[in-house]
């Protein structure tokens, strides 16, 4: 409940110690009718990232969802994806950590290794799930996974994590929620603001990508984000505008 919790975001606040995914609970309380509530815990056991693959939860974490009900249509749903990584990065650059944005989803700090060779250590990834008309959705569902007291042994490795115990030596997790939300909770009042907030923090723009999507790969340099959420990929012959994928950074 909002009280136990001490926060004091304009949300009501559910918490879970262990929960299989904040998500799925969120999606629940969607179909019940609920809005404006956000599902946190300490612990998920089935937590999922993009494409249902597994997003490891353990104790410690800062596991989020929130569930509101925007008057926007399906297509600018996006904005509330970038919304969250901007949210997350913010309050994690006031914890004092290098937190960039990977398009289109994911929270990193670079990582530069003895060799010179730089890793970019995932912090936070973001899933957005949605129901609803295409001309206005009847809700939307921000999960956020912030790996925040969580020891980096404790996930999997081969996934390049970091964690703000390892950026920062941790962090008062109920006021970085807090911060999260507030600033969540703003940008999703101004949607306009998102794309050139999110332009701030960007690693991507300058970087020759391999963007990986259902049309095929595609290959060039990323030149700018375009509302609401759109990659731009200069492939030397032409400007594709690409919505959705995975991107690498290949340089
Ligand atoms: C994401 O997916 O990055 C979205 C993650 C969203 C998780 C939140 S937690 C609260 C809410 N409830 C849920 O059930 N989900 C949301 P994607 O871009 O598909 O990245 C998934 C990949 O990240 C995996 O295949 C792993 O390689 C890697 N990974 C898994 N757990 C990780 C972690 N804790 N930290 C960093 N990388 C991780």
């Amino acid at each position: 409940s909002t009280v136990e919790y001490g926060l004091e975001a304009p949300f009501e606040v559910e918490f879970h110690d262990s929960i299989p995914s904040t998500n799925a609970r969120a999606r629940d309380l969607a179909q019940e009718g609920a809005d404006d509530v956000v599902v946190l815990a300490d612990e998920q056991t089935g937590g999922r990232g993009r494409l249902d693959r597994e997003w490891s939860s353990p104790s410690g974490g800062i596991w989020l969802s929130v569930l509101s009900r925007p008057d926007i249509p399906a297509t600018h749903a996006p904005a509330y994806t970038l919304a969250a990584a901007v949210a997350v990065a913010r309050a994690a650059r006031e914890a004092g950590v290098d937190a960039r944005i990977k398009w289109p989803n994911d929270v990193v700090v670079p990582d530069t290794g003895a060799d010179g060779e730089t890793v970019e250590r995932k912090l936070a990834g973001i899933l957005t799930e949605m129901e609803g008309e295409a001309d206005r959705v009847s809700w939307v569902v921000v999960g956020m996974g912030i790996n925040a007291n969580v020891d980096p042994g404790d996930l999997p490795s081969e996934a390049e994590p970091t964690t703000l115990l390892g950026e920062a030596g941790g962090v008062d997790r109920r006021l970085f929620t807090q911060r999260v939300l507030e600033e969540f909770d703003e940008l999703r009042g101004d949607l306009d603001a998102v794309v050139p907030a999110w332009r701030e923090y960007a690693t991507t723009l300058g970087k020759r990508v391999r963007v990986d999507t259902p049309g095929g790969d595609v290959v060039g340099d990323a030149v700018d984000v375009t509302f609401p959420g759109a990659l731009v990929v200069d492939t030397g012959d032409e400007r594709v505008t690409v919505t959705a994928g995975d991107c690498e950074h290949l340089r």
